[in-house]
């Protein structure tokens, strides 16, 4: 049982002297350096946020979890925790190992008993948990290409908190909030979980949920993980900020929680509704598509919008929170006043702004009106969203050697910097290797740590304002997404398929590496030795048998225009 809302809940962090001798000890430990997604979970986990689980699931646990969202004694728990590790670090520890949990700096969290240790199949993890083993959703993504092979389970001791140096004021643990609400006299507390920046549609849903559920306001935005490409944090909590001003002081309060979403739409709704009970919430407000991950690769919906509402409404009177369900909110232009879209009156014109459209205004530099959002917010939006023609943005060249990546883009980085504007850098493939990656081989996992040394600088450079291009054989798509991921963050990544056929390059082997390929006197040589997967997803493919180098470039120059990354 989940205590009431103004008693504490159970915290897995051990008394300070405890933390003392463990952390003595841990020195002896084998030590795993926590990802970014391992330490937002396991800051829940210790501080009941995931109440009541104790620690990272086990087998028994995970298998119920992945088939029938219940853990091995039947608690509902629709979501998995697991502590995924290499398989180097899963041989160094079998079930009776204590382990030392660490941050990415290399304090220690926590220790956790491993009492279990296995292979999980992922394909199967997918299609339950997220409906569909299809890589277009961003946590099938992370399960396939990011998580490690084997799983630990096993119960948690906390020692200390991830630290925060951002919006520490802000942030509360559940108990916090608890505490904060019994001080108040607070009974009934409505949550808004939300990811994205608050317009005036959401302000209208907030109000209206508090109104039905005569309740105070929890806005409880997520802070940890959401969803690659969403606006970053530290804009959304000023856009927050700034908002707070329009909600009544008395009833509303602003509280930040680190989770890392998995945009599991029904089922990560239910995690949610789990998570406010714990933080001492009574009502939980589900609209469109909560957690939604967007469209598969077949152009569909993952989940149909109002899913996450059926299965909340479910499992409500289990978690003990009540749903407030809504349906999308339009704005109507005669009333100068949001609806609920199946309440909207007749004969009436019904504006609305999507995501989508916000971020080409925002893009364009195009107006956005009043009655979609508030100045201030817009202000803000538009202060990290600057128009494209000046956002950062990463050119990437992928193709054979001797293809004519490095000359075409050693073409565009003139051209570009004759039109000035914003600095430019070349990461050419053999320049890489000579600065950047000297020590490595041809090898896929050497070939993957060189593409993705590229792809870190480029990305800085995206962030920072400049143009990078980046021009090596890059052979692997995988490794190509997870490039493409990590600068999409920042701005724009364009993948250009420079397609010359290993027939045309051998014949020109401009460096004589083809011949020594074939000879066997240099191994693993793509496109002779070594795999080249061709690119399926490139934003442009030029071939260059027929054309000049000029021309090609060209190509590029033009599809930048076309996206609104530089002004002729
Ligand atoms: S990778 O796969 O992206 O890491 O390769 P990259 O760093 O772009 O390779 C740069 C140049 O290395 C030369 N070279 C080889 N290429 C492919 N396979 C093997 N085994 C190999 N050995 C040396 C080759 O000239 C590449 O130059 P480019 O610029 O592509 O012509």
């Amino acid at each position: 049982m989940v205590p009431s809302n103004h008693a504490p809940i159970p915290e897995l962090y051990v008394s300070p002297e405890a933390a003392k001798a463990l952390k003595n000890d841990a020195g002896a430990m084998p030590s795993w350096d926590l990802s970014a997604r391992q330490i937002c979970d396991l800051e829940l986990l210790m501080n009941g946020g995931f109440y009541p689980l104790k620690g990272f699931l086990t087998e028994a646990d995970y298998n119920g979890v992945v088939h029938n969202m219940r853990t091995a004694d039947g608690t509902l728990w629709p979501m998995p925790v697991t502590l995924d590790v290499s398989e180097a670090f899963a041989e160094k520890v079998e079930p009776g190992t204590d382990i030392a949990l660490r941050d990415a700096e290399g304090v220690i969290l926590a220790v956790m008993s491993v009492t279990d240790k296995w292979t999980p199949n992922k394909a199967i993890e997918a299609e339950k948990v997220f409906g569909a083993d299809d890589l277009a959703h961003p946590a099938v993504n992370y399960l396939h290409n990011q998580a490690g092979k084997v799983y630990l389970g096993g119960p948690v001791k906390g020692l200390q908190a991830p630290v925060h140096y951002d919006f520490r004021s802000r942030r509360d643990t559940p108990n916090e909030l608890r505490a904060y609400f019994k001080k108040l006299g607070w009974q009934r507390i409505v949550a808004f979980q939300t990811r994205n920046p608050l317009h005036r549609a959401h302000q209208e849903l907030t109000f209206r949920a508090a109104k039905e559920a005569q309740a105070n306001l929890l806005i409880h935005p997520v802070v940890g993980m959401t969803k690659p490409g969403d606006v970053d944090h530290f804009t959304r909590v000023r856009c927050y900020e700034a908002v707070l001003d329009q909600y009544p002081q008395s009833t509303t309060h602003l509280s930040l929680l680190n989770l890392a979403m998995r945009m599991g739409g029904p089922r990560e709704a239910l995690w949610h509704a789990i998570i406010r009970k714990n933080h001492g919430l009574t009502h939980f407000i589900v609209g469109r598509d909560h957690a939604g991950p967007g469209k598969n690769s077949a152009g569909k919906d993952f989940y149909d919008p109002y899913a996450a509402q059926v299965l909340v409404a479910e499992h409500q009177k289990e978690i003990g929170i009540e749903m407030v369900d809504f349906k999308q909110m339009v704005y109507v232009q005669e009333r100068a006043q949001y609806f609920p879209v199946d309440e909207v009156p007749e004969g009436t014109t019904v504006l609305d702004i999507s995501g989508t459209e916000l971020r080409r205004r925002l893009r364009e530099g195009l107006e956005i009106p009043e009655w979609f959002s508030f100045p201030e917010v817009v202000k803000q939006l538009r202060r990290t969203s600057p128009a494209r023609d000046k956002q950062g943005f990463t050119v990437f060249f992928t193709g054979l050697s001797g293809s004519g990546k490095s000359t075409i883009a050693n073409a565009l980085m003139v051209k570009l910097m004759e039109m000035g504007g914003r600095p430019v850098t070349l990461l050419d493939g053999d320049v890489v290797r000579k600065h950047l990656s000297s020590e490595l081989g041809f090898s896929k996992e050497h070939r993957d740590i060189n593409i993705k040394r590229i792809g870190y600088v480029a990305s800085e450079i995206t962030k920072n304002g400049g143009i990078a291009i980046c021009a090596p054989i890059a052979p692997y798509t995988a490794t190509r997404r997870a490039v493409r991921e990590m600068i999409e963050n920042y701005g724009a990544f364009i993948e250009v398929h420079v397609a010359t056929s290993v027939e045309e390059c051998e014949r020109r082997d401009r460096k004589g590496l083809y011949k020594l390929a074939r000879e066997g006197k240099i191994k693993e040589f793509t496109g002779i030795s070594d795999p080249y997967e061709i690119p399926t997803k490139a934003e442009l493919v030029v071939e260059t048998e027929n054309a000049e180098v000029d021309n090609c470039a060209q190509q590029v120059i033009l599809k930048l225009e076309s996206m609104g990354l530089i002004k002729a």
